[in-house]
């Protein structure tokens, strides 16, 4: 490569990462409209992200960079059992309401997370759960018919169950006891039927509710996401053919640099979900860097928008309409603030569609071009 070429790319890339010497936090002048949702709007699909209710509260940057590129809001933490049912009989809403009335001021829906989970459980359930068949389906039954009661006016999509299925030998965590539904409290008290159960009260609850099954680990090529996928499947095929009122599947998407991504093999996938008369979602997207990852920030920015690109695409083609990251601002992120999974050097991941300075990145960029439809640059970069 010339010279020149090789001084041209470097600048567009030092630029394109939103790293150079100039960069103020939120730079309007970088992020001007339109935002990611509107994009996504004009392809006929729905963009959100997670959010936490005290950042909204507390950074004005964070606040206004969900305004800018956020369609749909979904509660990071706030709406989980430990946050909504602390102590028995106890509900409260203060955090999911601040999350949804924040979004109502600005027209702008709310998805409900999650209902029925193995973590984010306050210590009182997990015990009571050991108490016997008929007190952990009355405490299903009360959790649930309190919290869509409370939210049926502004939230119109839940996540019932999460994270249902057992991670398969060769996950980075693998399950170490036999069976293909995960070993939770709520299985060990319920018998894999729990599922089933929290579907049922859900629509008897509210019946024009759309009630998703949320999962992981299933969207990338490896032997494990492999047979996780057959997991999911037959599980969702299971409940169909009960007649369990399911009407989504939430695929989280937490995917990894390390793990090899085939569109065709995701696509695949998709297509015979939606054949069981479910629609798919992608509900929790973001992008764990490899272990060799360097200071270079545009190059590494660039590999995350490419996965970015490749992934968004193959959903589209596949027939999802709504995608959601599970953050927007790369500071905040799970995979840079959770013990267990942040890097254990001084560099972090940068998943997620803003940088650190709330700014768009490549990854911004590769969404936007994937929902217009249009291939990466032919150079490479995402501008
Ligand atoms: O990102 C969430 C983190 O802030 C919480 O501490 C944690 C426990 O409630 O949950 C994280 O979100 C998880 C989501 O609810 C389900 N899929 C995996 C997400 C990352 O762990």
């Amino acid at each position: 490569m010339r010279a020149g070429r090789r001084a041209l790319l470097a600048a567009a890339g030092a630029s394109v990462a939103g790293c150079g010497a100039r960069a103020q936090p939120g730079d309007a002048a970088r992020n001007p409209p339109p935002g990611l949702w509107q994009i996504a709007r004009e392809r006929g699909c729905t963009f959100g992200a997670a959010v936490q209710a005290d950042l909204l509260a507390s950074d004005p940057l964070y606040a206004q960079a969900y305004e800018r590129e956020a369609g749909l809001l979904v509660p990071e933490y706030e709406g989980k059992w430990a946050a909504v049912q602390p102590v028995e009989g106890q509900f409260d809403f203060r955090g999911l309401d601040a999350v949804v009335q924040w979004g109502r001021a600005r027209g702008r829906a709310t998805r409900g997370h999650c209902l029925v989970w193995h973590n984010a459980m306050p210590d009182w359930l997990t015990s009571a759960l050991g108490e016997g068949r008929g007190r952990a389906e009355a405490l299903l039954e009360a959790h649930i018919a309190a919290v869509l009661t409370q939210t049926r006016a502004v939230i119109r999509d839940w996540d019932v169950v999460n994270e249902a299925v057992a991670n398969p030998p060769g996950s980075d965590v693998p399950q170490t006891t036999p069976g293909e539904m995960r070993d939770t409290p709520w299985l060990r008290a319920l018998g894999p039927t729990y599922v089933d159960t929290a579907f049922r009260i859900a629509r008897r609850v509210d019946p024009t509710l759309r009630l998703t099954l949320n999962d992981y680990g299933v969207e990338e090529d490896t032997p494990a996401a492999e047979e996780k996928r057959r997991r999911l499947l037959a599980l969702v095929r299971r409940l169909i053919r009960a007649r369990v009122p399911v009407d989504a599947v939430g695929l989280q998407a937490h995917l990894q640099m390390d793990k090899p991504f085939n569109p065709s093999l995701f696509g695949t996938f998709v297509r015979a979900l939606r054949a069981e008369g479910v629609a798919v979602l992608v509900t929790e997207l973001d992008i764990r860097e490899g272990r060799q990852i360097e200071d270079d920030y545009p190059r590494r920015d660039r590999l995350v928008a490419e996965r970015a690109h490749a992934f968004v695409s193959a959903a589209i083609d596949a027939g999802v309409r709504s995608f959601i990251t599970w953050g927007l601002v790369d500071k905040y992120s799970w995979t840079v603030t959770d013990k267990d999974v942040r890097r254990g050097d001084d560099r972090h991941h940068r998943g997620l569609p803003l940088d650190w300075e709330y700014n768009r990145k490549q990854m911004w960029r590769a969404m936007a071009r994937a929902f217009r439809g249009e291939a990466p640059d032919p150079d490479g970069w995402f501008r």
